[in-house]
């Protein structure tokens, strides 16, 4: 059955012109983070999500979301990418996908080589001063958080620092989701890779995609609200499945070849 769905997935995305990729959380659990959903991650038990991970709560105690976010970063920090990063790395260098676009603050899809990614959700990369602006590389800053677990301050300053990831209660950076929003418009397929499409303004980018004629491939653990407007669903590890898939399509290229 994962044998047919996977010759499935090839053909079609290498029959398609314009394929995009949306990810989630999921795509990067094999490589050791928690998503937000599964029961074990832990990461919302005895929280308020509010009180510790929106602007406001931020601007209230930024102590507490440094609490909360602590196993978060530890765990980001010291990720590498897994095979199903690297498979749309590969995707990409083949010409097979015009872009990712991701929920995922790991950075970990241009740590495995794609050049296209637009971050919806922000990203570790960088941080910024809530009082002046100021934009800083963040990993200086959270190896300091995670040795000495104080707030970090702007040395130019004394404001908080915020890592450039997006709280509840705040925008969208728009250039990424303007971006998004045009790849999913000129798509005709994309493929969504392990997240729960729960969050709004992520989780309507594949009914834009698919009101113009996209085709839908779901690569996720367990069930989606899409799953019934997909034109296939596999329902299994992305870190298994997609670089079957890149195989799969290597195959093909090579037997056209030899035609
Ligand atoms: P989610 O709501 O936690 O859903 C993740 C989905 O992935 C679930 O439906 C799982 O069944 C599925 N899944 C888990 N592991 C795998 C796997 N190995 N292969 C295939 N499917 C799998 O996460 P979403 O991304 O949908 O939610 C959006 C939130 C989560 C965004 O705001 C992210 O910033 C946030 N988040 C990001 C990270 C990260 O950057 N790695 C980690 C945790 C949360």
């Amino acid at each position: 059955m994962l044998r047919e769905q996977v010759i499935s997935a090839a053909e079609l995305i290498n029959a398609a012109q314009h394929s995009v990729v949306l990810t989630g959380a999921g795509i990067s659990t094999p490589s050791g983070i928690p998503d937000f959903r599964s029961p074990e991650c832990g990461l919302w038990v005895g929280v308020d999500p509010v009180a510790v991970a929106s602007m406001y709560g931020f601007r209230q105690n930024p102590a507490a979301f440094y609490e909360w976010v602590y196993p978060l970063v530890d765990v980001t920090i010291h990720a590498e990418p897994n095979a199903a990063h690297y498979a749309l790395a590969a995707l990409e260098a083949h010409g097979k996908i015009a872009g990712v676009i991701t929920q995922n603050i790991d950075t970990l899809h241009t740590r495995a080589g794609n050049r296209v990614v637009h971050e919806l959700h922000g990203q570790f990369r960088e941080a910024t001063c809530t009082h002046c602006f100021e934009v800083f590389d963040a990993k200086p800053i959270i190896k300091q958080f995670l040795m000495d677990r104080q707030v970090p301050h702007c040395p130019t300053c004394g404001g908080v620092i915020k890592p450039n990831v997006i709280l509840f209660g705040e925008q969208l950076p728009i250039r990424p989701f303007m971006a998004a929003q045009d790849l999913a418009r000129k798509a005709d397929l994309i493929l969504i890779i392990g997240t729960s499409l729960e969050v709004a303004p992520a989780s309507e980018l594949p009914v834009l995609a698919r009101k113009n004629g996209a085709k839908i491939i779901i690569v996720n653990l367990e069930p989606t609200h899409l799953d019934s407007s997909a034109t296939l669903v596999i329902h299994a590890d992305a870190a298994e499945v997609l670089p079957q898939i890149v195989k799969q399509m290597e195959s093909i290229h090579e037997h056209d070849r030899q035609q």
